[in-house]
Formats: C-alpha cells, structure tokens, sequence
C-alpha cells in the first residue's frame, strides 16, 4: 500500500455535499485514514469566482499514481463536474499532492504537485494533516511552506452555515 495526500476542492453547487460525496465515492481503491477540517477560502487563479471549500484527506491506495489520477478524474466526472477554464469553477476538484515520497515528471502528473507550496488553500489543511511531511522536491516541512505561504482570507467552514 502506497500512502497518498489528497486535496479536495468545490464551488459550484452543494459544496459542502459535494465534498462528502467525492470522500464517499473514494473506497475501495482509496481507504481514507484522516482527514482534515474544511476551510473557506478565497478563489485563487482566477479571482472572479465563487469562493471554494477545500479540505485535504491522507489515504491508502494500491492504485499506481497514473491509474489513482484516473479513478479521480472519473470520480470527478461522475459527481457532475463540467469542462471549465483553468483555474476557474468547478463543482469537484481532487488533485494528488503527495504519493509516498514519489518524484514523477510524467506529461499527465507531475509529484509532487507542482503548485502545493505556492496555494494556502492546500498547504492550511494538509499542515492539519502532515505538517512534519518533508516535501520530497524542496526538502521543506509542509509547516514551513505554509510559513512562507500568505494564508489570508482562509477560514474553517462552519458546518451549521449549510
Ligand atoms: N482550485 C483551483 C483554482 N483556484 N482556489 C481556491 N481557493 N481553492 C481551490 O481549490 C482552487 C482555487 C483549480 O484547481
Ligand atoms: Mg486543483
Ligand atoms: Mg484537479
């Protein structure tokens, strides 16, 4: 078993069941270990857009990292996301950022994800998760690059405002 960290992001729609319904659609290839709380965070990339729930999950998987992109991006499709821009809305988003200590520049998936340490919305919930992990390219705690990180505008969601 390989030890992967997931991020998952939504705003369009039922964010906060949309969510759920991605971490529901995960098993049996991905067994989910911890995952963190869920925080509000302002749209980064393309700044004109809803804002987003984002959350990050720790899991198991026998999937190779090509096939484990697959089943997110069939998952993705399933639970109704649509093409967008880049950057922009999207009901799902699960992206890989972590595979073990894995390094792969393949033209489909680079690991470990090539932005994780420039997005807060990634790096304030996967510190909640990991924050000792040394990222395998820049030989850095996820703690410190979240400390080099500007982390403003990012809140944990409240549950009761669904
Ligand atoms: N995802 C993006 C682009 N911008 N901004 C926030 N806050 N959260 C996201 O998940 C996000 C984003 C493209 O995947
Ligand atoms: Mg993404
Ligand atoms: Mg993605």
């Amino acid at each position: 078993m390989s030890t992967i960290y997931l991020a998952l992001g939504s705003n369009l729609g039922d964010r906060l069941a949309n969510l759920q319904a991605a971490m529901a659609a995960l098993p049996p290839s991905v067994v989910i270990r911890r995952v963190s709380p869920i925080y509000e965070t302002p749209p980064w990339g393309v700044t004109d857009q809803p804002a987003f729930l984002n959350m990050a999950l720790a899991g198991e998987t026998n999937l190779p990292p090509l096939a484990l992109l697959a089943h997110l991006k069939a998952l993705e499709t399933g639970l109704g996301r649509l093409p967008s821009v880049r950057y922009g809305p999207r009901r799902i988003d699960m992206d890989i950022l972590f595979y073990d200590d894995l390094l792969l520049d393949d033209p489909a998936l680079t690991l470990p994800h090539p932005r994780l340490h420039e997005r807060a919305f990634v790096l304030v919930p996967l510190a909640d998760l990991a924050p000792d992990f040394v990222h395998p390219r820049l030989g850095k705690t996820v703690a410190e690059l979240l400390a080099e990180c500007e982390a403003t505008g990012i809140e944990r969601f409240d549950h009761r405002e669904r």
